[in-house]
């Protein structure tokens, strides 16, 4: 198709004119970023990104993930001019309860949204493991002669997320594996809300991702969209290197406050929008949330010609299939793993001696890594401590992408960021692992896994003061409620192998947020554990023969003493039922008439400290 600059421009323009009046009309929200990156989001999106509007889940589009959340109107602009389902409405309807552009991007409700962003730092951390999840399936599955899986990830970002430590993690790493289809685009304006990034950003972020062994482009003005062309080809053809292209912009541009942080999160006002259309040359009588028909048709090309990728993919795909029917079944099953066959095999279920519940996850991930072909993941520099040690697996490296153990390093906080990027980018199921203790530094990771429904998994060993020796620095004691208090996010304390098991099988049958604790220690195999009970959240461990006067509910490590407790009681003539509850979450989830659950609150109960209780409305917990 013809490339008409004028048109292009106008396009440019577009994105800024629909941006402002959508703050505008919300009376909230964030113009600046969207006027000073307008260019720089339309070169990329027109000329480099690969997508197919008409498909937005094709599997190897390229990833385009906006870090810097606020300025959602920038993609929600781009979505409604790429021909995504966000119409004119959706942009009228920018912030409203329930509207399909929600203040910061929302993965699953609005359709082209690689990730929930808004937390600033996390896109660009989890974009790295978006990078991750293309390097590693294309070593696996592209052949010589079709390479399905061929894609770049795209991020984002402004001032704001490079301040976040969290960025710092995550680069460090993707440094060191050379995810080289992984592109940054800085948008460096210079301004924060408080201001100037003088008040408290000097270093010169340049040498900073130089050191970590990134490749890094700079364009002078982000209205240059040659040289953002220029740079992001640079960007593409280095084959070692991740790359960050720093573009030098202005906020507000084109506005009457253009450079001002006033532009960062308020609307301009009506008069301020009047001159910055003008300025931009836009046809200040078109209605507000609409676009010139000679654009309108333009942009239709451009779509169709987006789409031709796509088709051109198809016919490769098929190829392959063709010429790699094993490779093929592999690559389905890494989307959609056997779990029945897991389910059903003793082997999984199957536990002997005294084992510590971070041993038994050890056996469960080995066996899974044969059952699970997009099973992928490691720890945070504990590999030893917690288990995760899957013996058929090589390291994932810069030199070999295929393999499946990710050393992520002491980055608790960059590893679960990465884990959700894996898991967003599909094929594959991702985990992460690290002390208990240290899930506080992982914390705005596992809240957007939450939000975004991400099944993504963390092993947590160490998991209560049975850590002993480490002391206090290392014995986990609130950080379990915090977890419980985390909606749509399942945490599981096993007791024994078997309940370990069937937390791990929870998370690839329902896909949640999934959290591992597990002890340290040795515990007893119960014959009486039940897989089927854990998948219930909680079951009868011991009953007692007649009505129970006393219901003793335990979790993990805590049900051996239990369970003594309960039989010294029965002894003495008491009527004592044990219940197990591995997964308070989905215990609370069950029907009220499941084990009496609304009857729990009332019964006389008893609980052990090792870690901070929760009371709460149905049942206190041990
Ligand atoms: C973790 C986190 N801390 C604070 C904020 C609030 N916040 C939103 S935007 C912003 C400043 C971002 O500056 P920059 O990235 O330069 O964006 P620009 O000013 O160019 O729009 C802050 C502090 C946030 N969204 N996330």
């Amino acid at each position: 198709m013809e490339k008409n600059q004028e048109l292009d421009q106008l396009a440019i323009n577009a994105i800024r004119a629909l941006s402002i009046d959508a703050v505008q009309k919300a009376n909230s929200g964030h113009p600046g970023m969207s006027l000073g990156a307008a260019p720089i989001a339309y070169e990329l999106w027109a000329n480099h990104l690969k997508h197919n509007p008409k498909n937005p889940t094709w599997f190897d589009r390229d990833r385009f993930i906006l870090s810097a959340g606020h300025a959602s109107m920038l993609q929600y602009s781009l979505l409604h001019l790429f021909g995504y389902d966000v119409s004119a409405e959706d942009l009228a309807d920018f912030r409203q309860w329930q509207s399909k552009t929600p203040g910061h991007p929302e993965y699953l409700e609005t359709e082209g949204v690689e990730m929930t962003t808004g937390p600033l730092g996390q896109g660009l951390a989890s974009a790295v493991g978006f990078a991750i999840a293309e390097a590693h399936l294309a070593a696996r599955f592209n052949t010589e002669e079709h390479k399905i899986i061929d894609h770049y990830t795209y991020v984002l970002h402004g001032d704001g997320c490079l301040q976040e430590g969290v960025t710092s993690e995550a680069s460090s790493l993707a440094g060191t594996l050379g995810l080289y289809k992984l592109i940054s685009i800085y948008d460096r304006n210079q301004i924060t809300i408080e201001g100037s990034i003088d008040l408290a950003f000097t270093e010169d972020v340049s040498k900073r991702y130089e050191a970590y062994g990134w490749q890094v482009l700079h364009v002078a003005d982000a209205n240059d969209t040659k040289a953002i062309g220029a740079a992001l080809e640079e960007a593409k053809a280095n084959t070692t290197q991740p790359s960050m292209i720093i573009v030098e912009s202005k906020i507000g541009y084109g506005s009457p406050l253009e450079g001002s942080a006033a532009t960062h999160g308020n609307p301009l006002g009506d008069e301020n929008i009047k001159q910055t259309k003008e300025k931009l040359g836009w046809e200040l009588d078109l209605p507000a949330f609409s676009i010139p028909n000679n654009l309108q048709e333009y942009l239709s090309e451009l779509q169709d010609e987006l789409g031709q990728a796509e088709t051109e993919w198809q016919e490769t795909y098929v190829a392959w299939t063709a010429a790699n029917p094993d490779l093929a079944q592999e690559f389905n099953e890494c989307f959609e793993p056997n779990i029945e066959e897991i389910q059903n095999d003793p082997e999984f279920w199957n536990f002997s001696g005294k084992q510590a519940t971070r041993a038994a996850s050890g056996q469960v991930l080995n066996y899974l890594s044969k059952k699970v072909p997009g099973l992928i993941g490691g720890s945070a520099d504990l590999e030893p401590s917690n288990n995760t040690k899957i013996e058929a697996f090589e390291s994932f490296s810069a030199k070999n992408y295929s393999g499946r153990t990710l050393h992520y390093g002491v980055r608790e906080f960059a590893m679960a960021c990465i884990v959700n990027g894996m898991n967003l980018h599909g094929g594959l199921q991702a985990f992460g692992a690290t002390f208990l203790v240290f899930v506080d530094y992982m914390k705005p990771a596992l809240r957007l896994a939450s939000i975004m429904d991400l099944a993504s998994l963390f092993v947590l060993t160490h998991d209560s003061i049975g850590v002993g020796e480490d002391g206090a620095t290392h014995q986990p004691i609130e950080q379990l409620s915090m977890l419980r208090a985390a909606p749509n996010t399942y945490t599981f304390r096993p007791a024994d192998g078997k309940e370990t098991a069937a937390a791990f099988l929870f998370n690839l049958k329902e896909q949640k947020p999934t959290i591992l604790a597990l002890t340290r220690q040795a515990l007893p195999t119960y014959d009486q554990s039940s897989g089927t009970g854990t998948l219930h959240g909680g079951y009868i461990f011991q009953d007692c023969e007649k009505e129970p006067e006393l219901i003793i509910i335990a979790t993990g490590s805590e049900l051996e003493p239990a369970l003594a407790a309960q039989q010294k009681l029965t002894e003495q003539g008491k009527q004592v039922r044990l219940v197990s509850v591995p997964c308070l979450d989905l215990f609370l989830e069950q029907d009220d008439d499941y084990l009496g659950l609304a009857e729990l609150s009332a019964s006389p109960s008893y609980r052990i400290r090792n870690l901070l209780s929760i009371n709460i409305e149905k049942c206190i917990l041990i």
